[in-house]
């Protein structure tokens, strides 16, 4: 793979990196806001004292530490796929474009020696999977490959207590940063209280420390809230996604599909509010990712 020499020399020198996905800029919002998302939320890594690693697919390569050239094209590239575990051998042979998921940007990360991965939200069980299976695979690489990820929860177009008891089943350690309450991406609460509390940096660098030290391998789950003032109203929010799911039914859209059309229907149908929401939620785990890796790294040496 293509480690881009800064993130190579950072991690030589035991400096603080944080991952970054590539489906969030190629399936996850509209151009040119998905580029201009993703480069911000590098400048606030930057901000925070860590080194962004935007992670990707290009001819066959995986890239660790995109550029912001790179950026751009995944941005508006027509047919870069949306690659998770199962896709990366057949995007490595193809020599394709490829946009990394939350499972094989982990993969990638965990390679590459980055701990700490940032992005909006976790793909999970979507509602119904209990008859048709829809797992995401980022739920099966939490439970194994050893990598953080900061997310603002899950969102409401899946069933979120039933991703809770898989990530559970899988031994994942979810820990709810600030408040007993898991977030819902776009709220900051969903009513199910957790077991888990961290209220800073260094108590969630403590855990993921002892995790490392004792060999349990697998992810940790950082669900992080989107901050009140960003927060959507719930009752718009919901209706939103009860009329996106509806179409989605209606247009018989499955598979690796619904997620991106989905987020894409809920910001037709919200004006637009959804994706400022969306936007403001990364920046605020990319700044919370960033201090873990750095608390982390202070663990370390
Ligand atoms: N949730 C978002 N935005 C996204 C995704 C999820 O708010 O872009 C993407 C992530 O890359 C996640 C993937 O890993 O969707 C999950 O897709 P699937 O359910 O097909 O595994
Ligand atoms: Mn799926």
């Amino acid at each position: 793979m293509i480690i881009s020499r800064e993130i190579q020399k950072a991690l030589n020198n035991h400096k603080p990196v944080v991952a970054l996905e590539s489906t969030i800029i190629s399936h996850g919002m509209p151009y040119p806001k998905n580029v201009q998302t993703a480069l911000a939320v590098e400048q606030v890594i930057r901000e925070h004292g860590a080194i962004p690693a935007t992670i990707g697919i290009i001819n066959g390569e995986p890239v660790i530490g995109m550029s912001p050239e790179e950026i751009e094209q995944f941005g508006k590239r027509k047919g870069v796929a949306k690659v998770s575990r199962r896709d990366l051998p057949i995007v490595f042979a193809n020599k394709g474009w490829g946009a990394t998921t939350v499972a094989a940007t982990m993969i990638l990360a965990e390679m590459a020696g980055i701990e700490v991965f940032v992005t909006g939200g976790i793909g999970g069980a979507h509602r119904g999977a209990q008859n048709n299976f829809d797992i995401s695979a980022d739920l099966e690489e939490l439970g194994k490959t050893n990598v953080t990820v900061v997310s603002a929860g899950v969102k409401a177009i899946l069933d979120i207590p039933l991703t809770l008891e898989i990530l559970e089943t899988k031994g994942v350690p979810v820990l709810c940063y600030g408040t007993d309450e898991f977030p819902e991406f776009y709220t900051r609460s969903s009513g199910i209280i957790m077991e888990n509390t961290v209220n800073s940096p260094v108590e969630a660098a403590k855990i993921i420390k002892c995790k490392r030290d004792n060999h349990f391998d697998g992810g940790v789950l950082v669900a992080n809230p989107i901050p009140e003032e960003y927060a959507m109203n719930k009752k718009q929010i919901n209706d939103a996604i009860e009329t996106a799911l509806k179409r989605a039914s209606e247009e018989n859209i499955t598979g690796k599909h619904i997620t991106p059309f989905l987020l894409k229907t809920i910001v037709e149908l919200t004006g637009g509010l959804s994706l400022e929401s969306n936007i403001k939620l990364i920046l605020n785990n990319a700044a919370v990712g960033a201090e873990i890796a750095k608390e982390l790294m202070k663990l370390w040496k």
